[in-house]
């Protein structure tokens, strides 16, 4: 039983080695298997667990999934070693059974994660297998098959430290031998079009490596606090701070106010891919077919060079994102209208979709009816002056305006027209198809400074824009018309303010919008599942 209970305990650490040797190796291998299997459960999961999750854990999802299923490795490894004793009871060489099992399974684990390159996959798989079996090895050599468990731990000890001095040696050949990843590079600025002030093309884009699912952006507050702030806090995504009165006048960029242009950093991330494809531009082209009447395929090079480049404020929005939501940014775009490049195919009389694949999979669609007539529709592959970041969809993705996140397919790689009506991934899941963003206004800040308040926000209207901001400051009984900020973009979200004067204390704020077409935002209240969430935003502030 003692025994039993150790060799569960040396099989856990096997578990573990697996691991580590995966992690040393995964520079030369090209990803984890741990992503591997990630990847087979968000996809194999029903679309309302994956997005229930995502909303409800948002940056911790992906993290938490992973210790799951790392702890799960562990618990196998236990089970093989609590088992082992009836294993070498059943045949003479255990360890070449463990082996032959465990190969081929963590070869099928790198193949889910997306390491298919031979050379890659072989020398991933052979590290993640040896390096545990290795120490299993030395082991069963050590305690002679498991006579005198009183004597094992020197052994083990020893085992562990040679399975695991081969892991670190591998993992720094490997580093050694493979560069990092290719950094954003800084886009000549566009003279088609103005440039927004105040976005930040220096800003160094993280790569994301162990990150994935759902990184919702806390809007950056607006730089430093001043020594005249007396009193900042959040509450939900709003922040509340209090200044030294006497202060001069507001702005639309008081503390917490989101800037008008995202920072690369900030901008969110939405994605099932649990480790993000990596793609190498100039190993990588766009291949534009389907029911075309010359396919065709285009470089990186040419799709950065060609002379058709547009570039502008965007703001995107993901249908998951609740009222209020994080799930939101503006970025500042550039890229080939969707349009363009497929009239250089010329699309056939019978195309009715235009389909859009990822290099990971994943596919969306939009009717070739709708492309013809909405140039701003883009194929992108610049955000804030720089080439796209990996985790936005690098090196090219597509850009809807005025629907929703998951409509713009990342990393993608095909463009092909079809001529039936597309089941997209999200689409599959239940969620609406057309996905138009639902007019929104969010309340972001709330700033006294003596008797005044001022309370600021976003708001954004798709397609139809914004013609009017209103805020209640008392549960919705009166409504006052905010100001907005000049535009920044026709498809880019308006910021808002209202300065009133209010003695501290509660204050129910609620602000609606009226969009472009004089419709105003509906009070209805629903769930992101399935068409977007509506309703008006409302948060008690004590200030
Ligand atoms: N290939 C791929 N593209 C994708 C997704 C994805 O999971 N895979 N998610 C979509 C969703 S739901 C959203 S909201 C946006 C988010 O884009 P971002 O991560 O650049 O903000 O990407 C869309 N494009
Ligand atoms: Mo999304």
């Amino acid at each position: 039983m003692r025994s039993a209970l150790r060799r569960g305990v040396a099989g856990a650490v096997g578990g573990a080695l697996w691991l580590v040797a995966a992690a040393a190796v995964a520079p030369v291998a090209d990803g984890h298997p741990l992503f591997g299997l990630a990847q087979l459960v968000i996809v194999s999961s029903p679309g309302w667990l994956a997005t229930t999750f995502i909303d409800t854990l948002g940056k911790l999802a992906q993290p938490l999934l992973i210790a799951s299923l790392a702890a799960g490795i562990l618990v196998a490894g236990a089970v093989v070693g609590a088992g082992w004793d009836r294993l070498t009871a059943t045949t003479d060489a255990p360890v070449g059974v463990l082996g032959g099992v465990l190969a081929p399974a963590t070869a099928v684990t790198y193949l889910l994660a997306g390491t298919t390159a031979p050379v890659p996959l072989a020398l991933g798989t052979v590290v993640t297998t040896a390096v545990p079996v290795g120490f299993v090895a030395l082991m069963s050599r050590a305690t002679g098959g498991g006579q005198s468990p009183s004597g094992t731990r020197r052994p083990f000890l020893r085992s562990v430290g040679v399975a695991l001095a081969g892991a670190v040696g591998v993992g720094a050949a490997a580093q050694a031998t493979t560069g990092g990843g290719t950094e954003p590079q800084s886009l000549p600025p566009q003279t088609a079009t103005e440039a927004v002030e105040g976005t930040d093309t220096d800003d160094p884009v993280e790569e994301k490596r162990a990150t994935g699912t759902t990184v919702a952006s806390t809007p950056t507050p607006t730089p430093t606090a001043t020594p005249e702030v007396v009193e900042q806090r959040r509450k939900e995504k709003v922040t509340i701070s209090k200044l030294v009165d006497g202060a001069e006048t507001f702005g639309f960029d008081f503390l917490g106010m989101p800037d008008p242009v995202t920072s690369v950093r900030n901008h969110y991330v939405v994605d099932t891919a649990a480790d993000n494809p990596d793609v190498d531009p100039s190993e990588w082209s766009l291949s534009v077919g389907g029911a075309v009447d010359s396919a065709y395929d285009l470089a990186f090079d040419d799709l950065a060079g060609s002379d058709d480049a547009v570039e502008m404020p965007v703001t995107m929005t993901c249908i998951s994102n609740p009222v209020g939501g994080g799930l939101v940014s503006t970025g500042r775009w550039r890229g080939i209208p969707l349009k363009t490049l497929v009239e250089r195919a010329g699309a056939s009389d019978d195309a009715v979709d235009v389909v859009t694949r990822s290099v990971d999979g994943y596919s969306e669609a939009i009717p070739w009816s709708y492309v013809r007539e909405h140039p701003e529709i883009l194929v992108v592959y610049g955000l804030n002056g720089q080439t796209l970041p990996r985790k936005n969809g690098k090196p090219a993705r597509l850009l809807i305006p005025g629907r929703y996140g998951m409509k713009s397919t990342k990393w993608l790689d095909t463009i092909e027209l079809s001529t039936s009506d597309h089941d997209a991934f999200w689409e599959k899941r239940g969620w609406d198809e057309e996905a138009v963003v639902n007019p929104y206004s969010y309340l972001r800040a709330v700033q006294r400074r003596g008797d005044r308040l001022v309370v600021g926000g976003v708001a954004f209207g798709g397609l139809d824009g914004v013609e009017s901001v209103e805020l209640s400051l008392d549960g919705g009984a009166s409504w006052t018309t905010a100001e907005l900020a000049d535009p920044i973009g026709e498809y880019a979200w308006r910021h808002w303010r209202v300065v009133a004067e209010r003695p501290p204390g509660e204050h129910d704020l609620v602000t609606r919008m009226t969009d472009g077409t004089g419709q105003l935002q509906t009070d209805e209240t629903s769930e992101p599942h399935p068409g977007g969430s509506t309703g008006w935003h409302s948060l008690t502030v004590d200030i």
